[in-house]
């Protein structure tokens, strides 16, 4: 599927927004949405996790077809989407947090390859992928909250070996992550929001090759609930700003240059609203 830069707006019971950066989704039930085989259709991944089952449906014309079925697929794999090798099909990264065991599949024609494993791949961290270097390969960062520390971590398929292409060892343990492109520049950045203390962070690869903060505010209200997402679909991730308590929502968005904008703010917001945003 092509980017999307479709945003719907449900004023009514919700708000939904569909931000599709790699063309995939991963739907609240588990299933995920990609176009995994590169024929420009969306496929649908099904994973039971109670029965240890996973099937890739590919569209056929007129009903779905199952492209790939395994019964004994492990139980415990978190599973995230992204393009890792580049080559226009979404890619599998499994994750199985108790063993320590990493794996990235690709699409090799009727089934799925190993483009990288690590068996003894620590268990501890929080994965998030995006294209961070904007090389148009998918990338991990890796954050590990109890230990504080952050890895910008690549893959090349072709060596079935990864590579770090950022560390650091001290980065602060109360972070919550929010990726997305906000800047618009093609290049995942995160954004950081340190609740206790009212601290957000645009934290991004500049454009000489360095991974570093690249907006803060550290009298960030500490009472925010953030939904990112393409909202005007400028190509940049917005952030959706909702104080339940307070009833304020504020669309917040990157102004082109190097800061944000209120794009739109209500203060009487209602305050009873469930934030329905695509997970990509
Ligand atoms: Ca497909
Ligand atoms: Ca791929
Ligand atoms: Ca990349």
């Amino acid at each position: 599927m092509k980017t999307m830069h479709s945003i719907i707006v449900c004023t009514t019971l919700m708000i939904c927004s569909i931000s599709v950066v790699f063309g995939y989704n991963k739907a609240k039930d588990g299933t995920y949405y990609a176009d995994f085989n590169g024929d420009g259709k969306h496929d649908i991944f099904l994973y039971d996790k109670t029965k240890g089952t996973g099937v890739v449906w590919g569209w056929g014309g007129k009903k779905w077809k199952t492209l790939w079925e395994n019964n004994t697929f492990r139980k415990t794999w978190q599973v995230h989407l992204g393009d890792f090798d580049g080559n226009g099909k979404t890619d599998m990264f499994l994750y199985d947090k108790a063993k320590g065991h990493g794996v990235v599949w690709g699409w090799s024609g009727k089934s799925w390859s190993t483009l990288w494993e690590n068996k003894t791949f620590r268990k501890t961290w929080q994965v998030h992928v995006g294209d961070f270097n904007g090389d148009k390969k998918s990338d991990m960062f890796l954050y590990d909250k109890g230990k504080g520390t952050g890895v910008l971590y690549s893959i090349n398929p072709k060596q079935k070996k990864g590579k770090t292409l950022w560390e650091n060892k001290t980065f602060r343990k109360t972070w919550d992550i929010y990726p997305g492109d906000i800047t618009g520049t093609g290049k995942t950045a995160l954004f950081l929001y340190d609740k206790k203390a009212g601290d957000g962070v645009v934290f991004g690869w500049d454009n000489k090759g360095k991974f570093k903060t690249l907006w803060e505010n550290k009298t960030f209200r500490k009472t925010w609930d953030i939904y990112p997402g393409d909202v005007n679909g400028d190509k940049k991730v917005d952030l959706f700003l909702y104080d339940k308590k307070a009833g304020t929502g504020v669309l917040f968005g990157w102004d082109g240059k190097k800061t944000f904008k209120t794009l739109w703010e209500n203060k009487t917001f209602r305050k009873t609203w469930n934030v329905f945003t695509m997970v990509k």
